[in-house]
C-alpha cells in the first residue's frame, strides 16, 4: 500500500472536482441495468399498443412544474413548526435549493416568488444565480392576507373587497408593484396571481353583492395597470382563513372575475381548495371548455387545504384530471391558453426537497398515464354509452406502471433515475444543514 495521499508525478493533472452532473451519472451507472431492463420491457409494451414511444418522451421532457419560493421549508400548522434543519434563509439559498429539485428530476426549471416574503433586492445578481442554475422565474404572487410591518391600513376586514376605498387602493397598488418586481426578473416572468384571503365570518357581516362588486372593480384596475402580455391568475378557495363566507369562494366566481377583467384574466385551480370529494376533473373540463383554465397549485388533499404530498390521496383523482388536459390538447376545439403549473404545498414533515421531489415524480407518473388514454377507444364507447368499456379504458392507462417511462424521460435529459434516492445519497440535507445551521428556518410562511 502506498503512503496516503499519493505523491501526483511531476506531469499527473490534478483532478477536476466532480460536477453534480458527474455525480447524477455516476448513480446512474448504479442504477442502469435495472433500469433498461424494465424500461425494455415497458417501451415494447407500449410500442406493441401503438404508442410512439419517443413522441411520449418528448412530451414528458417538455412538461415543467414550477417550485414555490415558500416550499422549501417545513409549513408548520398553527400548534407549531418543526424545521427540517439547513432551510433556506433568503431567495439565493431558495433559488439554490431549486436548482438542486431541478437538476436530480430536469422537470422543475421555474420558481414562484411570492411577495413580500422573497423580494429580490440586487436583480442582476439574481438573474445570475438563475441562469447558472438552469430556471426562470415565471410567476409572482401578491400577499394581502397579512399585515406587514410599516403597512398603513390593515387587511383584517379585507383588501380588494374592503368597504373603505382607501384599503382598496392600497392593497391594488401592491399587487401592481408585485408585477413590477417581476417584470425585473426576467421576461419569462409573465404571470401574477391573485389570491386573496378576503371573507366574512358571521352571518350578515358582508353585504355579499356590494362586496363582490368592489372585489370586481379592484381586480380590474390591477387587471389594466399589467403589460399587455401578463396574465392574471385568479385563484379560489372555499373557507379559511374565513369560516362562513369567502369572496371568491368557487371556480363560478374566479371565472366570472376573470371574464370581467379581459381575456388574459385566467381561473387558478388549486386542488386543496375544494370541499371533500367535489368533481375537480369535471371544472378542469369546464375551465377548458371555456378557454379560462390559466394555471394550478397542486397538492395533495383529504379534508381540505392539508398541504399533503400531491398525488399521496387520490393517485387516481390526479389521472383523471390529467386526462382532461390530455385530452384538450388534443382538440382543435379547445381554444385554452397555456396552463401554468405549480406545487403549492408546504408540509410539516418531510424534508421540503424530497416532498417536492415526490410530488413532481408524482404528477409526472399522472401526466404519463394519461398519454397512454385511448382516447379514441374511449370516445367510441362514450357515444356508444358503453360505461364499463369507458372505464376499462381509462383503468388500463392507469393500472401501467410508467415509472420507467418517467425515469428514462427524466435520465435523457439527465437528470437522476430516482432523485430522491441521490438526494439522500448525496446526504444533501445533512450539507445544508452544515452550512446553514440546524435552526435555519425558511424565510416566508
Ligand atoms: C392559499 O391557501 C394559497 O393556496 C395561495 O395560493 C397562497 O398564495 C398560498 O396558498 C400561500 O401559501
Ligand atoms: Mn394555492
Amino acid at each position: 500500500m502506498g503512503a496516503w495521499p499519493q505523491r501526483l508525478s511531476d506531469n499527473a493533472k490534478i483532478p477536476e472536482p466532480m460536477t453534480f452532473s458527474d455525480q447524477i451519472n455516476e448513480y446512474n451507472q448504479t442504477l442502469v441495468g435495472d433500469h433498461n431492463f424494465r424500461w425494455g420491457y415497458l417501451g415494447e409494451q407500449l410500442s406493441r399498443s401503438g404508442h410512439d414511444v419517443e413522441t411520449l418522451l418528448q412530451q414528458l421532457a417538455a412538461f415543467q412544474v414550477a417550485i414555490p419560493s415558500w416550499a422549501l421549508g417545513t409549513g408548520g400548522t398553527r400548534f407549531g413548526r418543526f424545521p427540517a434543519g439547513g432551510e433556506p434563509r433568503s431567495l439565493e439559498e431558495k433559488i439554490e435549493d431549486v436548482g438542486i429539485i431541478h437538476a436530480l428530476n430536469r422537470s422543475s426549471g421555474a420558481i414562484s416568488l411570492h411577495i413580500p416574503w422573497d423580494i429580490p433586492h440586487d436583480y442582476a445578481a439574481i438573474r445570475q444565480l438563475l441562469q447558472a442554475n438552469d430556471l426562470i422565474i415565471d410567476s409572482v404572487n401578491s400577499n394581502t392576507f397579512q399585515d406587514q410591518s410599516g403597512q398603513p391600513l390593515s387587511y383584517k376586514f379585507g383588501s380588494l373587497c374592503h368597504t373603505d376605498a382607501d384599503v382598496r387602493q392600497q392593497a391594488v397598488e401592491h399587487n401592481i408593484q408585485v408585477a413590477e418586481y417581476g417584470q425585473k426578473l426576467g421576461d419569462e416572468c409573465k404571470t401574477l396571481t391573485v389570491w386573496l384571503s378576503d371573507g366574512s365570518d358571521f352571518p350578515g357581516q358582508h353585504h355579499f353583492r356590494r362586496a363582490y362588486q368592489r372585489t370586481l372593480e379592484s381586480l380590474q384596475t390591477i387587471y389594466n395597470a399589467l403589460p399587455p402580455d401578463w396574465t392574471m391568475l385568479i385563484e379560489y378557495k372555499p373557507y379559511e382563513p374565513h369560516f362562513y363566507s369567502m369572496l371568491i369562494p368557487d371556480w363560478g366566481t374566479s371565472l366570472r372575475l376573470s371574464e370581467g377583467c379581459g381575456a388574459r384574466a385566467q381561473v387558478l385551480v388549486d386542488l386543496g381548495h375544494h370541499l371533500p370529494n367535489t368533481n375537480i376533473e369535471q371544472i378542469v373540463a369546464r375551465l377548458l371548455h371555456f378557454g379560462r383554465l390559466g394555471g394550478f397549485h397542486f397538492n395533495g388533499s383529504m379534508y381540505g387545504d392539508d398541504d399533503l404530498t400531491t398525488g399521496s390521496i387520490k393517485p387516481f383523482q390526479l389521472f383523471l384530471i390529467f386526462c382532461e388536459l390530455v385530452q384538450a390538447a388534443q382538440d382543435a376545439v379547445v381554444r385554452n391558453p397555456p396552463v401554468a403549473y405549480m406545487i403549492d404545498a408546504s408540509h410539516n414533515l418531510k424534508d421540503p426537497i424530497e416532498d417536492l421531489l415526490q410530488s413532481v415524480q408524482n404528477i409526472l407518473t399522472a401526466y404519463a398515464k394519461a398519454l397512454l388514454v385511448d382516447t379514441d377507444a374511449l370516445f367510441d364507447a362514450q357515444e356508444a354509452n358503453d360505461a364499463v368499456r369507458a372505464e376499462e379504458v381509462l383503468r388500463d392507462a392507469f393500472m401501467t406502471d410508467v415509472r420507467a417511462l418517467v425515469a428514462e424521460a427524466i435520465r435523457r435529459q439527465g437528470g437522476a433515475l430516482d432523485p430522491i434516492g441521490l438526494y439522500r445519497h448525496l446526504s444533501i440535507r445533512q450539507q445544508r444543514i452544515d452550512t446553514r445551521g440546524k435552526l435555519a428556518v425558511a424565510t416566508g410562511l
